[in-house]
């Protein structure tokens, strides 16, 4: 350490930096004295400390396990980024607790039941030639079997495959080279069927098989018509992987089974892991996935169980599709190397790792040389035929990572599950180079894009299964532990430990971060899940609530800081649809959005579009929020959802506040009400002005609306007659209600006449350019009605003229838009903010919206008159 700084010390004096290099000096003494840390450590923190701001050079997509979901993180910080809701409900990302989410986990619901969680195993990044191209990830639920595909534009998945024969998995998911299938290869060998076979029909009836999921690598779904099963006999087939390049359009799985044992420890018979350990070998299976793909196109090759094309063993031997070749007892691990030649296998309960090479197993092929058959009739290529080289690593080695140098030095990494280590090997020569603790009992190790044709070295993670004394203690169950190696030097270095309380994560796969390019927004109005726009995408000025019998549909909008609408009046047992639209275009602006009660959820990322239904079962008054802190005003992002009995009759409150009341206090009362009424008739009146003196009755249209709102008019002299009739019969109270009732309709004559102006304005108005609709689309679609209404104070003030209101107009508004900030201190705009007790927020318009959106307002000032 000393001598770091000594030479750090130098390099300072030649800046001018002395005091402070010699002050830092002393202080990281102090530090390391007291926290006793050694230098190694400061190297290590070094080497992982990001500073805040800082980003990560890679990113990890690791197993969530028993949790269902998968964790994002970066290296070499280890920072935690994200979970994603993947087979499990999520609630921060309403992941199950609205309506899109909730279909696509349905879309995981096994013979009509639903599945709420998945042990998840084998996440994978999609490939183009062999490498990663950042799109699409992939992971394998083994508890129920099942496939999930997530979106790399937004980090969330998008769609759940069942698979309907196997009762379980465990190799997938794996992308072959250009990401054609994802394969998945069964776990626990059961029957195909649906139906009840007892264990003495193991080896007739209990199948194995592997999943060859078509993909649709532009549109990120796999199509399951598309897919198929080649049948397998039940060894317990277990990792699998994709050949490449020279091995192109092979697949490789193992298993561990070959004795087909079946158990029965409760009568008297040595339980499974003996049986199944018993043979000194298993299989690995070896099968042409492209020639069976072509094959499955043809019916007669084909069964079709439970809707899926199944390929038999006999139709899969016959064509030359499907050989095994012994591997080394109860073998877990299959990798092959990035130039697709080699196949690292891996025996749990052998200290060796086997090198195959794909050249002599084709070899055996081609010249038909096989040891003998299994007992279903599959071709046995002969071990030592098969095989390169086999290496002596240590106790359990279960997986395997290339590193950059796998051409000249047959750079592989192997994780040791007893001896809780790393093994840095040749596959080329077999020869061990170097091995490193961990902490402990390591399961998948993770390099930096370490199973791609392109590995980048620098890193493995040893993704462990214990963490025993590792972290301060928290009761029995402990965290899981991630710890990133330094794989740069000749040497490995342990350099962090990462504990994660979520499920044991199995495997973890690595991408350099800059293949990455995720949405920062989505289009407005956009629901996620089919990448169009969302039937319920509604504007600010377009909120409405609609009811169709008994169902209500909402089509709302949030920006900060409202929701519109903001009271919702249902009957019980009406199904209540919220469709809701996130209008801010700013980056991480979501909003969250919840009615109390009702179980739902639902996180709206700018521009999103979410539905949320349910049935409003319960009588009462349920306030609706906005879940996320959003901006200062954030707790008054709400709204009231009332749901009322239809077959009750509600005392009303008001009522019983009349009661109470003197004859003095209910004249007043009903004056005020009459003084209420009239003031709204004026507000009409002047409405009625303008659409006369501006002949609406010349366009259609407006005329119906007009016409809309003198239906309610003319029900307001009624209501008035029968006022004045109960007040001559001294019952004020009744007057007084009337009184009301006459209100009601004139609020929907002014709401009715109001709409019929705007409307007549836009008739009357001069014609709009092109670049001015675009502006008021813009204006629309960036959510800035949301505060801005022309011709009305609203949530922010009124545009009419506000290109006049400041000098040189047009470019100060322009800026404005394009950055808010930079005026928060002009003194019109401080005052503005301190009035609305808002501030014009960044909706990030591009240059050309903002011009756009200038004409838009040139427009309503050339109208201004209208308004
Ligand atoms: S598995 Cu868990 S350590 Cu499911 Cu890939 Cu090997
Ligand atoms: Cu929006 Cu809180």
């Amino acid at each position: 350490m000393r001598r770091t700084f000594k030479r750090l010390l130098s390099l300072a004096a030649a800046v001018g930096l002395v005091s402070s290099a010699a002050v830092a000096q002393s202080e990281l003494e102090k530090i390391m004295k007291e926290r006793g840390l050694t230098q190694d450590d400061i190297l290590a923190a070094a080497k992982t400390y990001t500073p805040s701001g800082g980003r990560d050079k890679y990113i990890v997509f690791s197993s969530g396990g028993q949790s269902g979901q998968i964790m994002v993180y970066g290296v070499p910080s280890m920072r935690i980024l994200k979970f994603i809701g993947v087979f499990t409900p999520e609630p921060w990302q309403g992941w199950g607790y609205d309506d899109d989410t909730k279909k696509v986990l349905k879309e995981g619901w096994y013979r009509g039941k639903p599945i709420t969680w998945g042990d998840t195993h084998h996440p994978a990044i999609s490939e183009t030639n062999g490498v990663y191209d950042g799109k699409w990830l992939a992971i394998n639920d083994k508890a129920n079997p099942r496939i999930a595909i997530i979106d790399l534009k937004d980090f969330v998945t998008k769609q759940i495959v069942v698979n309907p024969v196997f009762k379980s998995d465990h190799g997938g998911a794996f992308f072959t080279p250009n990401s054609e299938y994802i394969l998945e290869a069964c776990q626990y060998g059961a029957p195909f069927d649906n139906e009840y076979h007892p264990m003495e029909e193991y080896a007739d009836v209990y199948r194995g098989g592997v999943t060859c999921w078509k993909f649709d690598h532009e549109n990120g779904r796999v199509i399951k018509d598309e897919s198929f099963v080649i049948e397998m006999p039940p060894y317990m087939q277990d990792l699998s992987d994709a050949g490449k390049e020279m091995s192109y359009g092979w697949g490789f799985t193992n298993s561990f089974n070959s004795e087909l044992y079946t158990g029965g420890i409760e009568k008297g018979l040595p339980p499974f892991e003996a049986g199944m350990s018993r043979n000194d070998t298993d299989y690995l299976h070896v099968y042409n996935w492209r020639k069976l793909a072509e094959l499955a196109k043809d019916p007669k090759n084909v069964k079709v169980i439970n809707g899926i094309k199944v390929i038999p063993i006999e139709v899969a031997v016959k064509n030359d599709c499907l050989f095994l070749i012994p591997e080394p007892k109860s073998p877990h691990g299959v990798d092959v190397s990035p130039d697709g030649r080699y196949i690292v296998v891996c025996g749990k309960l052998d200290t060796h790792a086997t090198v195959y090479d794909f050249k002599k197993i084709m070899e055996a092929v081609k010249n038909h040389d096989f040891a003998g058959k299994d007992p279903y009739g599959i071709p046995i290529i002969d071990m030592k035929k098969a095989m390169h080289c086999q290496a002596e690593l240590g106790l359990g080695p279960l997986h395997n990572q290339y590193g950059p140098k796998w051409k000249t030095e047959g750079e592989i990494y192997t994780s040791l599950y007893v001896d809780s280590q790393v093994v840095k090997w040749d596959y080329l020569t077999c020869e061990v180079k170097d091995r490193v603790n961990v902490n402990y009992n390591i399961g998948h190790l993770c390099g930096m894009e370490g199973k791609t044709e392109d590995p980048q070295g620098e890193y493995i993670i040893a993704l462990n299964k214990l963490a025993i004394d590792r972290f301060n203690p928290i009761g029995p169950l402990h965290p899981q532990n991630h710890q990133l190696i330094d794989i740069s030097g000749k040497k490995m270095k342990l350099l962090y430990d990462m504990p994660v309380p979520l499920g044991e994560p199995h495997q973890a796969v690595a991408i350099r971060a800059s293949k990455l390019h995720p949405e920062v927004r989505y289009p407005m109005g956009t629901n996620p899940f089919t990448g169009k726009v969302h039937e319920g995408k509604t504007l600010a000025g377009q909120e409405k609530i609609v009811r169709k019998g008994n169902h209500v549909y909402v089509y709302g909008t949030l920006v900060r800081s409202h929701i519109n609408p903001e009271h919702v009046t249902v009957n019980k047992g009406d199904i209540v649809t919220f469709y809701l639209t996130n209008l801010e275009r700013a980056e991480d602006e979501t909003h969250g959005f919840t009615v109390d009660w009702y179980n739902v959820h639902a996180s709206l990322e700018p521009g999103k579009t979410v539905a949320v239904t349910f049935k409003a079962d319960r009588e009462g008054v349920f306030p609706y929020y906005c879940t996320e802190f959003c901006s200062a005003l954030h707790l008054e992002m709400m709204g009231y959802l009332l749901v009322k009995d239809p077959n009750k009759k509600y005392k009303s409150v008001k009522k019983i506040k009349l009661k109470k009341m003197s004859k003095e206090q209910l004249m007043k009362e009903y004056k005020k009400t009459v003084a209420l009424n009239e003031a709204t008739k004026k507000v009409i009146q002047s409405v009625v002005k303008f659409l006369k003196e501006n002949h609406y009755e010349k366009y259609p249209v407006v005329k119906q609306l007009v016409e809309d709102a003198m239906d309610q008019f003319n029900k307001v002299p009624a209501e008035e007659k029968k006022a004045e009739e109960a007040l001559k019969k001294g019952d004020i109270e009744t007057a007084i209600n009337f009184q009301y009732q006459a209100w009601q309709y004139l609020v929907k004559t002014a709401d009715v006449g109001i709409r019929a102006k705007d409307l007549l304005v836009r008739k009357l108005a001069t014609p709009m350019s092109e670049a001015a609709k675009r502006g008021e689309a813009a204006f629309a679609e960036g959510g800035c009605n949301g505060c801005h209404v022309i011709g009305k104070v609203s949530s922010g003030p009124d545009l009419v003229g506000v290109l006049k209101r400041h000098e040189n107009g047009e470019k100060w508004v322009a800026e404005f838009i394009k950055n808010p900030a930079s005026k928060y201190n002009d003194p019109y705009v401080k005052a503005m903010i301190d009035y609305f007790n808002l501030r014009m927020p960044n909706q990030h318009m591009s240059d050309q919206e903002i011009k756009d959106i200038i004409e838009y307002l040139k427009w309503v000032d050339e109208n201004a008159n209208l308004f």
